[in-house]
């Protein structure tokens, strides 16, 4: 990433107030359905100060679907997007980071070719151009700042943090001992883990980018963590990149936290208890590889390399990736459930239900009904 180019970025200073609440949802993603769930859900008014902290776009389906509905969220409440990681392709078609061009193409082509989606490839598809190895590259570019004027000026109107009176947003987070001025742009959105080694700040530090599951020890929890002790939140719920991922909003209405979410899961209701499994484990990708010790059609036995935890998954959770043996995010973790609680169904298994109980995945073999 070229230095130079990250300087234009800024810190956004705005004064936040009561007057409204202080909304936060970061890692939207390109996921449009679930942006339009949680928004449905909490009734914007022109009174809120919305704060969407970053990835707005990339990985997920809808990426400048998805842009310009947030565009039109000016019109609903104050609105203060922060840049993540994912976001400053208006560097690359301002041409501001030429030594990044052809690896930047590079990369597109490689999205193209294995079918996935994002903000380029989205606006190409839109002007009719087809993205090959041999584009002219400036007049692809010039087409695009003139079709697509309204998208790419409000991401360069996006700053890398908010730094308010008593909070800091901040798409990745701030790297310890330093400032958000001492660690420039890249730094703080790109920083991976930023709670795990649990910093402490004077300021309450409201950060996306890690997904929370990933904090998580022994169970697959998307809820929102507030530390009040290092004063820091954390919010990304993994809408893209879990399978049972949600969108998560952070609000804060006069000093206090709560929180709203969407999934599209149905929800329905247990008719049978169950009592909470007495261990479990959360095998999750980078350290996902697992040797084999009954393989079954719907179910395999399996065995985690690193710890020698053993537990059964669905068969098709199973994956190879350079001659490894990996599974998808999995847990055996067994929620107690009792009569009448609400629960949302992620799958349908021959041993039971995939479920998500108040944002924590499980596994539940009772009996359910919808509603
Ligand atoms: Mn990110």
């Amino acid at each position: 990433m070229n230095e130079e180019a990250l300087k234009t970025f800024t810190i956004g200073r705005p004064r936040l107030d009561d007057r409204g609440r202080i909304i936060v949802i970061s890692d939207i993603h390109g996921n449009l359905p679930y942006l339009e769930g949680l928004l449905a859900k909490l009734r914007l008014t022109r009174e809120d100060q919305l704060i969407l902290l970053g990835d707005l776009v990339e990985k997920g389906p809808e990426s400048l679907a998805t842009l310009r509905h947030i565009l039109t969220l000016r019109d609903k409440c104050r609105l203060y997007p922060v840049l993540g990681n994912c976001d400053f392709w208006h560097l690359w078609v301002d041409e501001m980071d030429p030594a990044g061009d052809e690896r930047t193409l590079g990369y597109l082509l490689r999205q193209k070719a294995a079918a996935r989606r994002g903000l380029i490839l989205d606006m190409c598809r839109e002007l009719g151009t087809e993205l090959t190895a041999d584009v002219d590259l400036p007049a692809l570019k010039a087409a695009l700042r003139e079709r697509f004027a309204p998208e790419l000026d409000f991401l360069r109107s996006m700053p890398y943090a908010l730094d308010t009176e008593k909070y800091i947003f901040v798409h990745g987070g701030i790297p310890k001992g330093e400032t958000l001025e001492s660690a420039g742009p890249w730094r703080c959105m790109k920083l991976d883990n930023f709670y795990a080694s649990r910093p402490h700040f004077s300021k309450w530090v409201v950060t996306g980018h890690t997904p929370v599951c990933l904090y998580g020890g022994s169970t697959i929890s998307a809820v929102p963590i507030v530390d009040r002790a290092c004063r820091v939140i954390s919010i990304d719920g993994g809408c893209v990149l879990k399978d049972d991922g949600q969108l998560n909003a952070l609000i804060i209405r006069r000093g206090r936290f709560s929180f709203d979410w969407y999934d599209p899961f149905p929800r329905a209701r247990a008719l049978t208890g169950q009592r909470r499994g007495e261990r479990s484990a959360y095998i999750r990708w980078g350290d996902n590889a697992v040797e084999p010790l009954e393989l079954g059609r719907e179910w395999c036995r399996i065995r985690h390399v690193r710890t020698g935890y053993e537990m059964d998954v669905p068969t098709d959770f199973l994956y190879e990736k350079n001659g490894e043996l990996l599974v998808s995010d999995v847990t055996d973790y067994r929620p107690a459930i009792a009569p009448g609680d609400v629960i949302s169904l992620v799958r349908q298994t021959d041993r039971g239900w995939w479920i998500k109980k108040d944002g924590v995945s499980g596994w539940y073999s009772g009996e359910v009904e919808l509603i």
